[in-house]
């Protein structure tokens, strides 16, 4: 199986109290935590079920978003990359989760700025790394990053979230070595072109943000057409209550960094 969706770890921390202040697009109603905190431990679970090593950290309360991990780091093959979050709230973010991965990886770089990049704007595929600009990351974060990784042998492409998307993986997700599962309206800007792409089903499009981890695909639980069709093309899903971080804007991906550490 493809180093980019197989992995022995993850690392994710368990939501906090001031979860209830997490930033969100659309105020669609407080998150409520006990829901949060049940949803969460089935994400672990799952995670747990192939065979994965997985950390859960300490909640945090300074940091409401914190719950999304996945945007504070890049964890690649070789080593890792610190992020410099966009939103202002989440830019210490990084620096609390740099022990975890210190703990992890001997290479750990760091995005000092002046640019700013999230790990959900990234999607490593087995060819290439992509990095949508969007809000919260850009130009200069994404061109910081391209020189971390060329280190470590990727090509990096630049493309651009569409407008009013939170992040480019809020709209896209690695299935296998070839396939990406992508909204339409992501998909038909041509950005992934060369591979195989599924469409998220019309109405449907809350779902395209999943996450393949070992033999399995986890997406957010209450999208049956696309869930169907996933089935269907010989993926093993896994549906996860994502109610409340979808309140947040929050999916499958931004809840874990998945990684193999450097033997
Ligand atoms: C935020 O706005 O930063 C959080 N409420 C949601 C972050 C979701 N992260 C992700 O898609 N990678």
């Amino acid at each position: 199986m493809g180093r980019s969706f197989t992995f022995s770890h993850a690392i994710c921390r368990t939501p906090s109290t001031s979860i209830i202040d997490g930033l969100r697009a659309v105020d669609t109603g407080t998150p409520n935590l006990d829901t949060f905190r049940q949803h969460h431990r089935d994400y672990v679970t799952a995670l747990r079920s192939t065979g994965a090593e997985v950390i859960v950290l300490d909640p945090l309360d300074a940091f409401p978003d914190s719950v999304f991990v996945e945007d504070a780091a890049l964890c690649l093959p070789k080593g890792a990359v610190l992020m410099r979050p966009g939103a202002p709230s989440r830019l210490g973010e990084a620096a609390a989760i740099a022990p975890a991965i210190t703990a992890a990886y001997g290479d750990v770089r760091t995005i000092t700025g002046p640019g700013f990049i999230e790990g959900g704007d990234i999607l490593v595929t087995e060819r290439e790394i992509l990095v949508g600009k969007s809000a919260r990351t850009d130009a200069d974060g994404v061109a910081e990053l391209r020189r971390i990784v060329s280190d470590w042998g990727y090509t990096l492409r630049e493309l651009q979230t569409p407008p009013d998307i939170l992040h480019f993986k809020t709209d896209c997700s690695l299935l296998d070595e070839d396939t990406i599962l992508s909204t339409r309206r992501l998909a038909a800007s041509g950005c992934f072109e060369g591979y195989k792409v599924i469409n998220t089903a019309e109405g449907e499009e809350a779902c395209a943000n999943a996450i393949r981890f070992n033999h399995l695909v986890l997406m957010p639980a209450g999208f049956p057409r696309t869930a169907d069709t996933l089935d269907k093309a010989g993926y093993e899903i896994v549906e996860i209550g994502n109610s409340e971080a979808a309140k947040l804007d929050g999916g499958m991906s931004c809840l874990s960094l998945r990684f193999t550490p450097p033997a």
